[in-house]
């Protein structure tokens, strides 16, 4: 039983703080590093990313081969960086590590996840729109095997224009796959464009139930509604699959990087740092 590996009791007030912690560290992070970091989508998927490790799933860092344990692909792998921090948080990994050799020749902690340098890391990802086949076999695996798992994973809805996230939403719906979940980060933007702009994937929320899924809408910034979503799923032995499209912000948290093209990566010198941390601050002041 999932239920055996026990999960954090966070109140929606300590996962907040825990959110604005993870997007502080990443802007740090930033700061350090010499190249490139995508910013502007790991800020947009930190609070769903809390929301997993800190609250939704059934794993234990002490405990990384449990087959009981909830499953998490990182579909879109270009936010590597935010997984690596969110897992530090709840002991899978080493925030100073992190910052000490992300993104080095040699380092564990490359751009995209690579399950075979991190443990706890269950799928190596960065070539877009993989996740969902991934987790839609992962979570046949979990059902035909009697298991009770939930497999999770995070895709970028840019990445959704990838034929192959919708050949994995038939799988799933065909296979009666309960225990999949997909969190979508809706935040409207690609990499140098606007998302509709390129594919047109509005009315969305009526493309995944036409493919037979269980859709649920909510704001991926309010960490009070990301809890009732999880609340909500239906159990993992139900038998339709689950997608929770996440109206977010590329670059939450802060003003300058906020819906601007031209902060899907970048990098932050000591000044642009101190003005970043002080956005977020102020952000949260003001919230
Ligand atoms: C198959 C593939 N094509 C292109 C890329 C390059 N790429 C990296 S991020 C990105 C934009 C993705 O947009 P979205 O899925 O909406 O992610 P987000 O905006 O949340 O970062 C692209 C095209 C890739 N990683 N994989």
């Amino acid at each position: 039983m999932a239920e055996t590996i026990t999960r954090p009791e966070a109140t929606v007030a300590e996962l907040e703080d825990l959110s604005y912690e993870l997007r502080e560290k990443l802007l740090r992070l930033c700061g350090e590093y010499d190249g490139s970091v995508h910013i502007g989508g790991d800020l947009s998927c930190a609070d769903i990313l809390t929301l997993l490790f800190q609250y939704g799933m059934h794993v234990d860092p002490q405990d990384l081969r449990n087959p009981e344990r909830d499953r998490f692909v990182l579909s879109k792998g270009h936010a590597a960086v935010c997984m690596y921090i969110a897992m530090s948080m709840r002991g899978f990994l080493d925030y100073d590590d992190i910052v000490r050799t992300y993104g080095r020749l040699d380092s564990a902690y490359g751009m995209h996840p690579c399950k075979v340098q991190l443990p706890g890391v269950e799928v190596s990802t960065g070539s877009l729109g993989h996740g969902l086949p991934l987790a839609t076999g992962m979570a046949l695996h979990g059902r035909r095997n009697g298991m009770d798992h939930r497999v999770f994973t995070l895709m970028g809805d840019g990445e959704t224009g990838e034929g192959s996230v919708w050949e994995a939403a038939l799988a799933a719906y065909s296979n009666d796959l309960g225990n999949l979940v997909a969190f979508i980060d809706r935040n409207r933007q690609l990499m140098t464009s606007f998302s509709e702009e390129r594919v047109r994937l509005e009315p969305y929320p009526d493309k995944w139930r036409a493919f037979g899924w269980n859709v649920i809408e909510v704001d991926g910034h309010d960490m009070g509604a990301l809890v009732n979503a999880f609340d909500s799923l239906p159990a993992p032995d139900s038998t339709v699959p689950t997608v929770i499209i996440c109206d977010t912000i590329k670059g939450k948290g802060v003003d300058f990087m906020e819906r601007n093209l031209a902060w899907h990566a970048g990098s932050l010198n000591e000044q642009d740092l101190q003005r970043a941390l002080t956005a977020l601050a102020d952000g949260r002041k003001a919230a």
